[in-house]
């Protein structure tokens, strides 16, 4: 029987560089013989696109916080269950797009949503699934907005202020100082390159650490 297999998560504000960041780690994890499943939040099954559409939808701008964190764990709890849970234990090694701190950092800090409420949708949704290894990609709000947007339509969280940005950034740096084991936070300001090293380092490490 092959060894569980590790689990990745990427988080970062917006315009951090996450999906510039996924497409060099791919190859390199690939290269390194990493059998890879890559994933996103919200997302990653047809259910949770189709809830990532709602939430994301500028339309609905009357959604309420709460109908927007519980939807954000509809869609998590369908991906632990249909894709991330079923990879892990086949031994191949899932990379995924944000995870739950997302939730701690948006639907908490941003939005206002109590920790503890988060924490049990955390406990009953996820199975006891929590990223080995959580890549937070940490820059000023401004520098990412500004890469953000020449993108085209904010959808409906981009549209919130400054300030609701610096709620979420602070909460993930707060959340990378309390579990220093679990995360690697790497200055998403560098070039994509320097970025791209720093993130082979901690998955070198989580990669001799395994096959030590
Ligand atoms: N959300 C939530 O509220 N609660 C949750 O629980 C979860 C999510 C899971 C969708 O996320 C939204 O859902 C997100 C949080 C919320 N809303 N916001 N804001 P997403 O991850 O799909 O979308 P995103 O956060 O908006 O990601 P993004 O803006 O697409 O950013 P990115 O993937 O991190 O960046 P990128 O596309 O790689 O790069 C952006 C631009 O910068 C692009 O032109 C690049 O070429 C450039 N770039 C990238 N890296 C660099 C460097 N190093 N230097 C210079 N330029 C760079």
């Amino acid at each position: 029987m092959s060894a569980r297999g590790k689990f990745i998560s990427l988080e970062g504000g917006e315009g951090a560089g996450k999906s510039t960041l996924l497409a060099g780690l791919r190859e390199h994890m690939e290269q390194q013989g990493i059998t890879l499943v890559q994933t996103r939040e919200p997302g990653g099954t047809p259910i949770g696109e189709a809830l990532r559409a709602v939430l994301l939808d500028p339309a609905q701008h009357g959604m309420a916080a709460e109908t927007e964190l519980l939807l954000m764990f509809a869609s998590r709890a369908q991906l632990v269950r249909e894709v991330i849970e079923p990879a892990l234990a086949a031994g191949r090694w899932v990379l995924c797009d944000r995870f739950a701190d997302a939730s701690y950092a948006y639907q908490g800090a941003g939005r206002g949503q109590p920790s503890e409420r988060i924490a049990q949708l955390e406990r009953w949704a996820c199975m006891g699934v929590t990223p080995d290894l959580t890549l937070l990609l940490d820059l000023p709000v401004a520098t990412g907005r500004a890469r953000a947007a020449g993108r085209g339509d904010a959808d409906r969280i981009e549209v919130e202020a400054d300030a609701f940005f610096e709620r979420v950034r602070a909460c993930y740096r707060a959340r990378a100082v309390a579990e220093p084991q679990r995360f690697q936070l790497i200055d998403a300001s560098q070039s994509p390159a320097e970025v791209l090293r720093a993130a082979m380092r901690a998955v070198g490490d989580l990669l001799a650490a395994e096959r030590a």
